[in-house]
């Protein structure tokens, strides 16, 4: 309660069932994204259902100046951040055969470096209040082999690194750095990501629903850990398909 919980990728999946269900919990969901229309109806429903006031921003995190002024005007009107949950990201699923060079670039300026970037607007913030929460929705994918993803997990799994190195640089401090590692989960993603829809006929029975991920998640928020090890509940499904 009384948080400021701000969430890339909110427009839809993940990141909109969180902004949804923290709001229920009594916490100010601040959403960002590129699609505007789908934030604005968003928050106009969370705003009507409770009294916490969402706020929206449209933000490309693959724009790092964009990034910088939209973190400013988050400050200027919500003051501080509490948790910054970094999970915007695509996925693109081929073989490097198949790959386009500028589609992984593109998947690593959202991916790894936008999420750097929003991680590196808040975290004066949260030094300078001794206190904090980021949370990297990284995958599966940036732990284990997962077919035809060559260029998706290289960016997992430096969401992965990024991750557990800077939550052993910040040790010392009160904030928490935590990474998320889902298995493949019923939302928009498989849009862009399996174009032939082979992918997600092989996966679909084991398919994990958006809203179990986005309870994770919360239950993450609540109570955040500081050893080093994940616990178990965070490498949720398995992704080992030999497709
Ligand atoms: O997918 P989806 P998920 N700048 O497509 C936003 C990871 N993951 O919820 O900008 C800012 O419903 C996009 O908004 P918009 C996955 O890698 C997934 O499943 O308006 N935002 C939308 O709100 C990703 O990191 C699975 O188009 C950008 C959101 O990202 C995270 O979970 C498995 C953006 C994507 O929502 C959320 O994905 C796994 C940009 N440049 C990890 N580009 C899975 N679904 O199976 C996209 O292990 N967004």
């Amino acid at each position: 309660t009384n948080q400021n919980i701000v969430i890339t990728g909110a427009s839809s999946g993940i990141g909109e069932k969180v902004a949804r269900m923290v709001a229920e919990r009594g916490a100010r969901p601040i959403l960002l994204a590129r699609s505007t229309e789908k934030l604005a109806e968003i928050c106009e429903q969370v705003n009507e259902r409770t009294t916490v006031g969402a706020f929206y921003y449209q933000l490309d995190v693959s724009n790092v100046e964009e990034v910088k002024i939209v973190f400013q005007k988050i400050l200027q009107e919500v003051g501080h951040i509490d948790i910054l949950l970094n999970n915007a990201g695509f996925g693109i699923f081929e073989s490097l055969q198949e790959a386009n060079f500028a589609d992984i670039e593109k998947m690593f300026r959202v991916n790894v470096l936008g999420l750097i970037a929003c991680t590196m607007e808040v975290l004066p913030v949260m030094i300078n209040a001794n206190r904090g929460h980021i949370i990297n929705v990284a995958s599966q994918a940036g732990k284990l082999a997962t077919p035809k993803s060559s260029g998706y997990a290289a960016t997992k799994h430096a969401v992965l690194g990024f991750t557990n190195s800077l939550r052993m640089e910040l040790l010392k401090t009160n904030i928490f750095v935590s990474a998320v590692n889902p298995g493949p989960i019923e939302t928009n993603f498989f849009s862009i990501a399996d174009k032939s829809g082979n992918y997600v006929k092989n996966v679909k029975r084991m398919m994990l629903k958006s809203d179990y991920v986005a309870e994770q998640i919360i239950k993450l928020m609540m109570n955040p850990k500081r050893e080093l090890n994940l616990p178990r509940w965070m490498n949720m499904g398995s992704t080992l398909y030999n497709l």
